[in-house]
């Protein structure tokens, strides 16, 4: 499912983020030390190989809602930018750490002037935030960034599992 925002392109995709070959950056759902883990991490450390560990130690550890981009090495992409998100019920306030990782995730991307970024659903696995809460998150905060973006012109979000997917179609219908 596709749509305008302004002069951005928003994706909804159903697949795995560490194998897209149409965007400049992808975007890792990660742990404050930034190593490799389950999940999201899990599949980005595989896929880019063990330089990427190496790369990301000096900008260990982040602190929620923080976000920091190194190369993408064996990745299909040129960047991955690392965003660490709120574990619900534990980092607070959750939605607004949450709205400051999409926030600062394109605020990043647009600074190095990448054209296209896939996002996961940050903090909806391991750190348990509600996915219907989330993705309201995610969406109202891309609509609300679109237009102070001056070189993103695609903005994807690729959803692992049925449930993610279509509650991301949905909201998307909703919302955008
Ligand atoms: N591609 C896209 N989405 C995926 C993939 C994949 N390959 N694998 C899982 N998802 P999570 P978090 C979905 O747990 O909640 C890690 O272990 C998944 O179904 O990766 O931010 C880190 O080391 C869920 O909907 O990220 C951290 O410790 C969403 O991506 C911690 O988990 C996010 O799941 C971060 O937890």
């Amino acid at each position: 499912m596709e749509k305008k925002i302004g002069g951005v392109t928003l994706k909804i995709t159903k697949g795995d983020i560490a194998n897209q070959n149409d965007v400049q950056a992808i975007v890792n759902a990660a742990n404050r030390e930034l190593r490799t883990g389950g999940g999201v991490a899990g599949a980005i450390h595989r896929g880019a190989g063990p330089e990427l560990e190496q790369e990301c130690r000096q900008y260990a550890p982040i602190t929620p809602g923080e976000a920091v981009i190194t190369g993408a090495h064996n990745l299909p992409n040129d960047y991955v930018i690392h965003c660490l998100g709120p574990v619900y019920g534990v980092d607070k306030p959750h939605d607004e750490l949450l709205i400051k990782c999409y926030k600062n995730v394109l605020k990043k991307a647009d600074e190095h002037e990448i054209r296209s970024v896939a996002f996961p659903a940050i903090s909806t696995g391991a750190f348990g935030y509600p996915i219907e809460e989330a993705t309201e998150i995610a969406l109202d905060t891309v609509k609300a960034q679109a237009d102070k973006l001056k070189n993103i012109e695609l903005i994807k979000f690729v959803l692992f599992d049925d449930n993610s997917f279509k509650t991301y179609q949905e909201k998307t219908k909703e919302i955008v």
